[in-house]
């Protein structure tokens, strides 16, 4: 690239004063005149046939505009779209089933929508939905894993014929080879429960139908504005021009709001054109605690064979995994866990299997970490039994298995999420293990601390783990960028933002490429009139894919720049320099052109010029990386647990963490800080329950506990480099790291603490869980 006067710094956030002085725009702030407000009447029930529904009462309310049901959909009603298809994996077993707009025979979870009323107000839209009266008939639910496969349990899809959504098995070495020559046997179960995002701003939709122009404007809290547009654009029989997504800021994202299409979003924007008046639904929490997809819930039954020095030669591993009543995300969350599993070790033999399940709860989608959590959970976990069983460090037996540097790239064969190979770009773990274990003290914990306290009666433990995250993948994402006569940069690309910092690290690599100051760069997101290709904001990939579009349509503005100023100062391309947003002949300050003025010059309004030329400082370009590139990190954390409550402090969390080289240092530790809180809240403090009749027990923040600023400590943080080979800036992604092991970490700390009484082989942990393991 050009320079590096941006790229790597610890900048300040562009976007901050807009956000801190209330002037960002959000889209419940999209208030339209005229507008009307939606509210939704949900099933009460987790299973249950639709014998009647009368919405009579509800239409005769004054201010109610209309109420719909199934049967008001006509045609419209269709099962939403399978995002992600099934892998190409041999022998995979597959049932597509969707979800559909409003409930029509059948109610499948608690929160399904099964009618709509849209009024002059959100208070007489909520009031009408008590008007409402659904006869349905009650049928079993369908809640636990292994009960929902019994030949006797309730079918959530009468017409699948089970309640399997998928079953896949993938491979590499021989589990059994390895078996035959293992020292040492561990065989054991373990549970992941369910969690929720809990984003800050839950969902919400705006849509507008400009009748003269014939186009739709939709304001989406959505991470994935293209899909968005493109999809709404064949529901709605429109072309793709004829339809505007606007993704504006959005309060916290973490998975959920990828989900193509939600209910609400393919209702909301039809009503508005058949009203032709534009409606506005925002989700409340208690919707949003059913409505909004939910993540996890595995159990694994597992052997792993290790030789007596605590090589790992082969993991046997078979879970259940949770989707919920349909599966619009296809397997992408048990595809991660599959294949994260093998983490940063070097396991040559795997067998993995694994059956997808419909229950009758709230959809399963990708929430930060995506199932990759669930496969560290496991790997770590059987590192730690065979340590203690094997007598063998923890920190050692962990550096025993790391892939050795000199076998990257390395391919682990198995598909990944991606259907690419699983393929680790690049790596080096043992030094950041070292750094990891010389921040927390480990010799000195567990010679001094961890004994001194115990004479105290303190209970201190120390936990250390390792995890590989795959980043970064294609397909490809592009971006617009252009020097105004203001001299100005615009840039716009495809992906929506969320709070991750992209108007000022991007910005920083346009400003490094065109020599403009990072605060002299604007960047657009999640807007598809300005920019209207891309895939968007998930696995990890804005950075490596978006950012490397950025870098190389700023490059060719760099070469306009270059080329353009060439011939108007007459010196070859060669002696001319960026930077201060001119561009000077090397050396000679007076001979300088600001890019303003230069920018107007490309852009003639008398003339000739050469046939072929493209006015303007702009350029579009597109980048698609071969393959994911391998982030990973070490995390440690000194616990003290409380002898009579079991609560658990978190006394010291460091981080070491690899995502290549780093745009912007500043926002990365946020980003790391913020993954490690929703982890710690994932591994101690949030869960999602369900009763035997498939009802939320856990349906708001006074039962569902999220995590307080007195809860998660200040992160220590630092960084290993190792570039990743598949962009020229050489970045991985890190936007999940922090969220991905903090289970294990969490389990081993404890169980260090507690002297090893317990064995815990469950997340997410509680004081009154530890209590009763204790019993
Ligand atoms: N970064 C960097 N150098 C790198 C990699 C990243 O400086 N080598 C910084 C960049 O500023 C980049 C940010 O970290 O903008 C996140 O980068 P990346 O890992 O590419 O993540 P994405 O941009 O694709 O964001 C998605 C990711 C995911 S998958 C979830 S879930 C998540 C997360 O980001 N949701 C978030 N972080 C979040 N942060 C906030 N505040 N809100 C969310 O909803």
């Amino acid at each position: 690239m050009a320079g590096t006067q941006f790229f790597g710094e610890r900048i300040k956030r562009n976007e901050d004063p807009r956000l801190l002085t209330g002037q960002a725009l959000f889209t419940d702030d999209v208030n339209l005149p005229d507008m009307l407000h939606a509210a939704f009447y949900r099933s009460p029930y987790a299973h249950g046939r639709i014998q009647s529904i009368d919405t009579s009462m509800a239409q005769e309310m004054e201010g109610v505009v209309a109420v719909y049901t199934a049967d008001d959909l006509g045609d419209y009603w269709q099962p939403g779209p399978l995002l992600v298809p099934p892998p190409p994996v041999k022998d995979i077993v597959f049932n597509e089933r969707t979800q559909v707009p409003l409930a029509k025979d059948k109610v499948r979870f608690v929160g399904e929508p099964i009618a709509m009323v849209v009024a002059e107000s959100r208070y007489i839209a909520e009031d009408a939905t008590d008007l409402i009266f659904a006869d349905i008939e009650p049928l079993d639910a369908v809640v636990d894993l292994a009960a929902a496969l019994e030949p006797d349990s309730a079918l959530v899809h009468e017409d699948v014929g089970n309640n399997i959504s998928a079953h896949v098995v993938q491979q590499k070495g021989s589990y059994e080879a390895a078996k035959a020559k293992a020292d040492h046997i561990i065989q054991r179960e373990f549970e992941y429960d369910h969690g929720i995002a809990a984003a800050m701003e839950n969902r919400g939709v705006v849509a507008q139908w400009d009748r003269r122009a014939q186009r739709l404007t939709m304001w989406d809290t959505t991470q994935a504005p293209v899909f968005v547009r493109n999809g709404m654009a064949a529901l709605l029989g429109l072309s793709e021009n004829q339809v505007r997504v606007i993704a504006p800021f959005i309060g916290g994202g973490f998975g959920p709001k990828i989900m193509m299409f939600y209910q609400e979003e393919v209702l909301v924007p039809w009503a508005a054109m058949k009203l032709d008046r534009p409606v506005k639904w925002i989700e409340d929490r208690s919707e949003n605690f059913v409505a909004t997809t939910h993540e996890r819930n595995q159990t694994h039954t597992v052997e792993a064979a290790f030789s007596k020095d605590g090589r790992l030669l082969g993991v046997h591993d078979v879970f259940l995994h949770d989707q919920g009543a349909y599966a619009p995300y296809g397997l992408t969350v048990p595809l991660n866990s599959q294949c994260t599993l093998l983490g940063p070790y070097d396991i040559e033999n795997y067998y993995s299997e694994f059956t997808a399940v419909f229950t009758t709860k709230t959809i399963v989608t990708p929430y930060r970490g995506a199932g990759r959590q669930h496969g560290v959970f496991v790997v770590e976990r059987l590192l730690d039994i065979a340590a203690r069983e094997l007598g063998i460090d923890k920190a050692e037996i962990r550096r025993r298995n790391f892939i050795p540097p000199e076998k990257f790239p390395y391919n682990n064969e198995i598909i990944f999420q991606d259907f690419a190979p699983l393929k680790y770009d690049s790596g080096n773990y043992e030094p950041a293990l070292d750094k990891a274990l010389q921040m927390i003290g480990y010799d000195d914990f567990y010679q001094n601390i961890q004994p001194q306290a115990r004479a105290e009666g303190r209970l201190l433990g120390l936990g250390l783990v390792a995890y590989v995250e795959g980043t970064g993948i294609g397909p490809y994402e592009g971006a617009r960028v252009q020097v105004t006569s203001s001299g100005r940069v615009s840039v716009a690309t495809g992906i929506g933002t969320q709070g991750q910092g992209h108007f000022t690290s991007f910005a920083q690599i346009v400003a490094d490429q065109v020599g403009v100051d990072v605060t002299d760069v604007d960047l657009v997101t999640g807007d598809t009139d300005q920019f209207h290709w891309g895939a968007g904001t998930f696995a990890s990939r804005g950075a490596v894919v978006a950012g490397s579009a950025i870098n190389e349509a700023a490059r060719d503005v760099r070469q306009k720049i270059l080329k353009l100023a060439s011939d108007l100062l007459e010196v070859a391309e060669d002696d001319l320099e960026l930077g201060d947003g001119k561009v000077q002949v090397k050396g000679v300050p007076d001979r300088a052109i600001p890019l303003g003025d230069l920018a107007q010059q490309a852009n003639p309004m008398r003339g000739a010029v050469k046939p072929g030329t493209e006015p303007g400082l702009e350029a579009t370009n597109y980048f698609g990386p071969e393959y994911g590139a391998t982030a990973s990190g070490i995390h440690a954390m000194i616990v003290e647990v409380d002898p009579d409550t079991m609560d658990v402090q978190i006394l010291r969390y460091v981080v070491v963490h690899d995502c290549g080289e780093v745009i912007n240092p500043l926002i990365l530790d946020g980003q790391i800080q913020g993954g490690v809180a929703q982890g710690i809240g994932n591994a101690f403090y949030e869960q999602i329950i369900y009763n035997e009749q498939g009802q939320l027990l856990t349906g708001s923040f006074m039962d569902y506990l999220l995590p307080t600023s007195l809860d998660v400590p200040n992160v220590e943080i630092d960084h290993e480099t190792t570039p990743s080979p598949l962009n020229p800036l050489g970045i991985k992604g890190a936007g999940e790291a922090g969220a991905i092991p903090t289970g294990p970490l969490f389990a081993q700390a404890v169980e260090d603490a507690l002297n090893h009484q317990i064995e815990i082989r469950e997340i997410p942990l509680s004081p009154s869980k530890l209590w009763e393991l204790m019993q």
